[in-house]
C-alpha cells in the first residue's frame, strides 16, 4: 500500500484504497490504449481509403472473424470490470458486524460527530486506526455529502434519512474530508474567521473538515479528552477558557460574534446579566437559567429581530460543557 499520494490520487489510507485504485487504473489504462488504437484505426484508414483516381468505392461485405472478435472483447471485459465493481460496492456497503459506531450529523454549515462515549467534535472527524468505524450518518436541512478522499469512501447524508458509510483506517495521521454536495451559503453579516482565512460568508465551502486516525493505544485518551476540560500548557483549562474553546470548536462563531456586531445570531457581548428583548413583546433577564434554555430549546425564547434559526445543542452538550460557555459569556462584559 502506498501512503503518500501521486500525481492522481491522494495516499491509499484505507483496507479499500488499494482495489478502488486497481480498478481506477484499469480503467485509465483501458481508456488510453483503447484511444490510441481507435484514433491510430481511423487516421490509417483515412489515409489508406481516400479518394484515389480511377478506382470506384465499394463496400467491402462480411467479415466475421472481425465481427465476433469486436462484440466478444468488450463484452468480457465489460463482464470482468462489472463483477470487480459490484464485489466493491457489496464490500463498501455491508459493514463488519464489530465496527464501532459513530453518529455523524450534517446541518448548514458543519458537521456534528457523536462518539460512543456520548462525546461529541465538530468538523474534526476521530477514528482509532485498523479498526473498522461506521458512520450512521443523518442531515438536518438539505442534502450534504461526507466524502474523504484517503479511504475512497463518499456517501450523502439525507434529511429524514439515515445512510451508513464504513471504512478501516490503516495509517495514522491526518487528512481531509469534504461536503460534496453543494448546500448553499449565506453571508454572516460580520466577518469570520474559521481557522482557514477571514470570510463573512459561511456555506458549502464551510463543510470542509479533517479526520485524524489515532494509534489504538491514544484511542481510549481521545475519547476521555473529549468529555473533560482541556488543558492548556498542561495546565486544566478554567470554566471560562473552555467555554472560548467552545465556542470556537462548536461553530457558536458562525452566528454570534464576540465584539458587538449582530451576526445572524445577536451578539454575546453585554449579553450575561442584561434584560433582554423578545419576539412576543416581553422581556427576559440573561441569567444562566436564560441562557441555558437558549442553548437548549433556542425557540422557546426567540430574541427580537432574530429568526429562529439556531439549532439546538440538546444531547450534543453535556452540563458541563454547557456551564463552560456560561461562563465564558459571563467574561464579556
Ligand atoms: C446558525 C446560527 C447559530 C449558531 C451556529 C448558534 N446560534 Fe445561538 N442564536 C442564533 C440566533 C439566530 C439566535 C437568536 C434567536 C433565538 O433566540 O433563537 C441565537 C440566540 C442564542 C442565545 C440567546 C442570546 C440572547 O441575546 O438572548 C444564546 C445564549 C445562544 N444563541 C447560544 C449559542 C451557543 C452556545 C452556540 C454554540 C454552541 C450557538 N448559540 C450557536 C443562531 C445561532
Ligand atoms: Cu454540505
Amino acid at each position: 500500500m502506498n501512503t503518500e499520494p501521486t500525481i492522481q490520487l491522494p495516499g491509499q489510507w484505507s483496507t479499500f484504497a488499494p482495489d478502488v485504485d486497481w480498478v481506477y487504473y484499469f480503467i485509465y489504462w483501458l481508456s488510453v490504449v483503447l484511444f490510441v488504437a481507435i484514433t491510430g484505426a481511423a487516421i490509417y484508414f483515412v489515409m489508406k481509403y481516400r479518394r484515389q483516381p480511377g478506382v470506384k468505392a465499394e463496400p467491402s461485405g462480411h467479415n466475421t472473424i472481425l465481427e465476433v472478435t469486436w462484440t466478444v472483447t468488450p463484452l468480457i471485459l465489460l463482464v470482468v470490470l462489472f463483477h470487480w465493481g459490484f464485489k466493491g460496492y457489496v464490500q463498501l456497503t455491508n459493514p463488519p458486524s464489530d465496527a464501532m459506531d459513530i453518529r455523524v450529523r450534517a446541518q448548514k454549515w458543519s458537521w456534528d460527530f457523536e462518539y460512543p462515549n456520548g462525546g461529541h467534535t465538530v468538523n474534526q472527524l476521530h477514528v482509532p486506526v485498523n479498526r473498522p468505524v461506521r458512520l450512521v450518518m443523518s442531515s438536518s436541512d438539505v442534502i450534504h455529502s461526507m466524502f474523504i478522499p484517503a479511504f475512497r469512501v463518499k456517501r450523502d447524508a439525507v434529511p429524514g434519512y439515515y445512510s451508513t458509510l464504513w471504512f478501516e483506517a490503516t495509517h495514522v495521521g491526518q487528512t481531509d474530508f469534504f461536503c460534496t454536495e453543494y448546500c448553499g451559503a449565506a453571508e454572516t453579516g460580520a466577518e469570520v474567521n474559521n481557522g482557514r482565512g477571514h470570510f463573512n460568508w459561511a456555506g458549502h465551502f464551510s463543510m470542509i473538515g479533517s479526520v485524524t486516525v489515532h494509534r489504538g493505544a491514544e484511542w481510549p485518551e481521545f475519547l476521555d479528552g473529549i468529555l473533560r476540560a482541556p488543558s492548556i500548557n498542561g495546565v486544566e483549562a478554567t470554566p471560562a477558557q473552555w467555554g472560548e474553546i467552545l465556542y470556537r470548536e462548536r461553530q457558536c462563531f458562525t452566528c454570534h460574534s464576540v465584539n458587538g456586531s449582530p451576526m445572524t445570531g445577536p451578539t454575546w457581548q453585554h449579553m450575561f446579566g442584561h434584560n433582554v428583548d423578545l419576539q412576543d413583546g416581553s422581556s427576559a433577564m440573561a441569567d444562566e437559567n436564560y441562557l441555558r434554555r437558549s442553548i437548549l430549546q433556542p425557540n422557546a425564547q426567540v430574541v427580537r429581530g432574530f429568526q429562529p434559526v439556531m439549532p439546538t445543542y440538546a444531547g450534543q452538550l453535556n452540563d458541563r460543557q454547557i456551564d463552560a460557555l456560561i461562563a465564558y459569556m459571563r467574561t464579556l462584559q
